[in-house]
């Protein structure tokens, strides 16, 4: 099997040079491999992105912009950001795009500081309702720059009414109204929210970090088709790209955006994460991706089903995208950071999460999160989420028998084994001989 991962010398030189990090990287891969992946922002990246983050592109110093840069040298990173910028615009049917911010965080930054003014007021989902921690919550920077206003989702539902949306916009007049969400498992009516902002004049932004890849493969809505202004989504979630993050927009506010990124937030690209999200875009726009796309939401629903007929209560009753949030407390008793380490001793990762009026705090919540990009990249389906809604449900059962969750952890270890992680070596001998 052909080693994607990394260069055979680089792996040899770094045995050689630390072999503390170089077992923690082998403990990661088997980690990695053994256990299943379901935080749902998490994903397995494709093969050719570890190629090229640990490529000599990681050595480049390229501030500024194709054809406008500090530092010379740059014909092949003018090739590698050009493609990047372009694959994003025709991916996302968008006329500008910047595929430079360092991250989900940077990026929301640069599109605040680049189309708002310092104490503007913007409209966003509450963190503790499923919203980011960049939309303006208290403890984020930004919530001291600029005067979010937050709208919640509705109790039983779970839902976002947008009839409370548009009350608060026309009570409080925005700039910009945001839609997106760290842990929400609906679809969001985008030109629902449009019509809101445009009758209260605000600029619409969407920010789809967690589902940017459903939304590339034809499985979820784009909100530039119904005339956002501007969007932006991280590169590694369901895009399974490098970690990083990208924003496009219409042509009008490409020039604030590109001088926010850069000189106003960023320094110099990181021109290998530029190129693997360049990579990423293309193989994005393949037919392969779309049902990719389309298998993570159906993976979602049957993992839903599955865990909702075990007896798992999840919030607004079920999916319309790749993620799921269960409320463990009156599921099963549990608080979600008890059930998180319990599924972690069963080989099966995913994270605690607040419920929408959570009455208990973020570190013991009521309950978890899980989504399906990871399994899905892995090649898993149908079958597998129903046998891993039963190892959960087992698993959920017998938080505090130690055996039986050693027993589960073999019996997950045993469905990962079928999937290899793409690019990554497979067992010990492989992993040996690279090395
Ligand atoms: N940390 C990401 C998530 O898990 O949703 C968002 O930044």
């Amino acid at each position: 099997m052909t080693n994607f991962t990394y260069s055979a010398t680089a792996l040899d030189q770094l045995k050689k040079s630390d072999s503390e990090i170089f077992t923690a990287l082998m403990h990661e891969e088997t980690r990695q491999s053994d256990g299943i992946e379901l935080i749902p922002s998490e994903n397995y990246c494709f093969p050719e992105v570890y190629a090229l983050l640990g490529s000599v592109f990681n050595n480049k110093y390229s501030e500024g912009y194709p054809g406008r840069r500090y530092y010379g040298g740059q014909e092949n990173t003018d090739i590698i950001e050009t493609l990047g910028r372009d694959r994003a615009k025709a991916l996302f049917r968008a006329e500008y795009a910047n595929v430079q911010p360092l991250g989900g965080s940077a990026m929301n930054q640069a599109v605040y500081f680049g189309l708002l003014q310092p104490g503007d007021t913007i409209l966003a989902m509450d963190l503790s309702h499923g919203g980011h921690l960049t939309h303006g919550a208290p403890v984020s920077h930004m919530s001291k720059v600029f005067n979010f206003i937050r709208y919640k989702t509705e109790l039983p539902s779970g839902k976002i009414d947008l009839d409370k949306v548009r009350a608060l916009a026309l009570q409080h007049k925005p700039k910009m109204i945001i839609c997106g969400f760290s842990s929400y498992p609906r679809e969001l009516d985008y030109a629902g929210f449009k019509k809101i902002a445009d009758e209260v004049g605000a600029l619409t932004f969407a920010d789809v970090s967690h589902i940017g890849g459903l939304i590339a493969g034809g499985a979820l809505a784009n909100p530039m088709d119904v005339g956002f202004d501007v969007m932006s989504t991280t590169t590694h979630k369901s895009l399974r790209g490098p970690r990083g993050g990208l924003i496009v927009a219409k042509k009008q506010f490409g020039a604030a955006i590109d001088k926010s990124v850069f000189p106003g937030l960023q320094g110099g690209p990181h021109m290998h994460q530029v190129a693997a999200t360049a990579i990423t875009l293309k193989l994005a726009s393949e037919p392969a991706f779309k049902t990719y796309a389309k298998n993570v939401i159906a993976n979602a629903k049957t993992l839903a089903t599955s865990l909702t007929e075990g007896g798992a209560q999840l919030v607004t009753g079920g999916t319309d995208n790749h993620m799921m949030v269960v409320n463990t407390v009156v599921s099963f008793n549990l608080t979600g950071n008890v059930a998180e380490v319990a599924l972690d001793a069963a080989g099966i990762t995913l994270n605690k999460q607040v419920i929408p009026d959570d009455p208990l705090p973020p570190m013991k919540p009521s309950g978890i999160r899980l989504g399906t990009p990871a399994a899905t990249a892995r090649g898993m389906g149908e079958t597998e989420m129903k046998q891993l809604a039963g190892l959960m449900i087992r698993a959920l059962k017998a938080s505090d028998d130690a055996a039986t969750l050693a027993k589960l952890r073999d019996e997950t270890r045993a469905i990962c084994n079928r999937f290899p992680v793409p690019g990554v070596l497979r067992d010990k001998e492989e992993k040996s001989a690279a090395a």
